[in-house]
């Protein structure tokens, strides 16, 4: 009988960790993640996988804990024995670290050295091989050293998530060299989907977007308009992730699509869809300027393409249509005239309809 792949994934309510687990369990695993305990639900990405757990045979069990709290990790990791463990958990947002850096660099820097540690311990009392996965970042690659990025990069972070990310990365190769640990980074490029958060770029344009067409918004500030960034689709990251996992040795992988595009070009398509010209309904706020700014980030994906069999399936042109009718059809979509239905129109009754206005 082969062994029940167990996985356990910090930041399972994120963005990457909904898109993980659905795969996981798509892959026969069992999944266990870590949820923080608010005051109001955060589970919505993955409520639709969700099952009572009083069910006999339920593959999706969630566990209360935080990367801030060793203790707790220690006690997960002895209840569930994971075969191998993705951790996604963080404070994700670059500009909210400028803010909060304290908090940040705890839960992304000494999280993942907690983890770590359980893992040694674990695996050195049980002699059960435990695999783990380290979300690495562009953002280390920060202040331009050379392009495109790949795995020999030099890394120069530019801010305290990005620190943290650095300081993540070199523990998690420490532990492989120094403990015999099966432990990969993947040093994933941006990457995003209906699912990202709304306060990241890409969301922020695509959600005023359909709030534009519905009424609902007049306009929409933003801050640096320049910067560059290789955005690809993240139901393809997160398989990448898996794909590493799944290597005879541990090994450290750029993932990116390869191409790099300005916010400008990502309002220019994401405005354009719907018929609007983007210049009408942006405005600058500085609040969302960086004390430090990561200007150009291109990765070179090839070593992944090579020995892991991975590319992107999505380009940024579908990406960003994507992401904007998914915003427009969960506003069920009223057209500005105001004699639209609520049920969601395809895309070409929304352009048609724009482009009469
Ligand atoms: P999200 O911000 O969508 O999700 C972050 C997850 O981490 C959430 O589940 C969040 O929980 C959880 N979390 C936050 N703080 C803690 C904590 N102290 N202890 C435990 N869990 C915590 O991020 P993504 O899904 O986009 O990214 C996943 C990982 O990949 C992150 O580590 C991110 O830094 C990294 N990354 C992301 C990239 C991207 O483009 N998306 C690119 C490169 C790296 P809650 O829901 O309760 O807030
Ligand atoms: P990033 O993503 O910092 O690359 O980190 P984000 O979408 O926040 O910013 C991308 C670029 O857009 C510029 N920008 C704005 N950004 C936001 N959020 N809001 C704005 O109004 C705005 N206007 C311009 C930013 O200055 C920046 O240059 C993401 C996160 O998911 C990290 O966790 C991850 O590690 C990296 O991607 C790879």
């Amino acid at each position: 009988m082969t062994q029940q792949k167990r996985a356990l994934i910090t930041g399972i309510t994120g963005q990457d960790g909904s898109y993980l687990s659905e795969f996981l369990l798509e892959q026969g695993y069992e999944v266990h993640g870590i949820i923080r305990r608010t005051s109001t639900f955060n589970t919505d990405r993955i409520d639709h996988i969700y099952e009572d757990p009083h069910k006999a045979g339920v593959k999706l069990l969630l566990h209360y804990g935080d990367l801030t709290d060793g203790t707790t990790l220690r006690r997960i990791l002895e209840e569930v024995k994971p075969t191998e463990i993705y951790n996604l958990g963080a404070q994700s947002h670059v500009r909210v670290s400028f803010d909060s850096p304290e908090y940040t660099v705890d839960a992304v820097g000494m999280g993942t050295l907690r983890l770590l540690e359980a893992i040694r311990d674990y695996q050195q009392r049980t002699g059960i091989q435990v695999r783990f996965y380290q979300a690495g970042s562009s953002e280390m690659y920060g202040l331009v050293q050379a392009v495109p990025q790949n795995e020999t990069t030099p890394f120069y972070p530019r801010s305290p998530y990005a620190c943290a990310k650095v300081y993540a990365h070199w523990q998690t190769v420490n532990y492989r060299e120094s403990y015999n640990l099966f432990a990969c980074n993947g040093i994933l490029f941006n990457h995003e989907s209906p699912r990202r958060g709304e306060t990241f770029v890409t969301r922020k344009i695509t959600r005023a977007v359909a709030r534009i067409v519905a009424g609902k918004q007049k306009s929409i500030y933003m801050g640096n308009l320049d910067a560059k960034r290789d955005w690809g689709y993240a139901k393809d990251y997160v398989k990448a992730m898996w794909l590493m996992l799944q290597k005879e040795q541990p090994d450290d992988y750029v993932i990116a699509t390869g191409e790099t595009h300005s916010v400008r070009e990502f309002l220019e398509l994401a405005f354009g869809y719907v018929n609007l010209n983007w210049e009408d309904y942006v405005e600058f706020d500085q609040r969302y300027l960086r004390p430090a700014e990561v200007d150009l980030l291109i990765g070179d994906p090839t070593k992944a393409q090579q020995i892991l069999g991975w590319k992107p399936s999505v380009t940024f042109e579908e990406l960003v249509s994507l992401m904007v009718e998914a915003d427009l059809q969960a506003l069920g979509y009223t057209s500005p005239n105001g004699n639209g239905s609520q049920q969601p129109p395809d895309i070409a009754t929304i352009r048609q309809e724009l482009g009469a206005l």
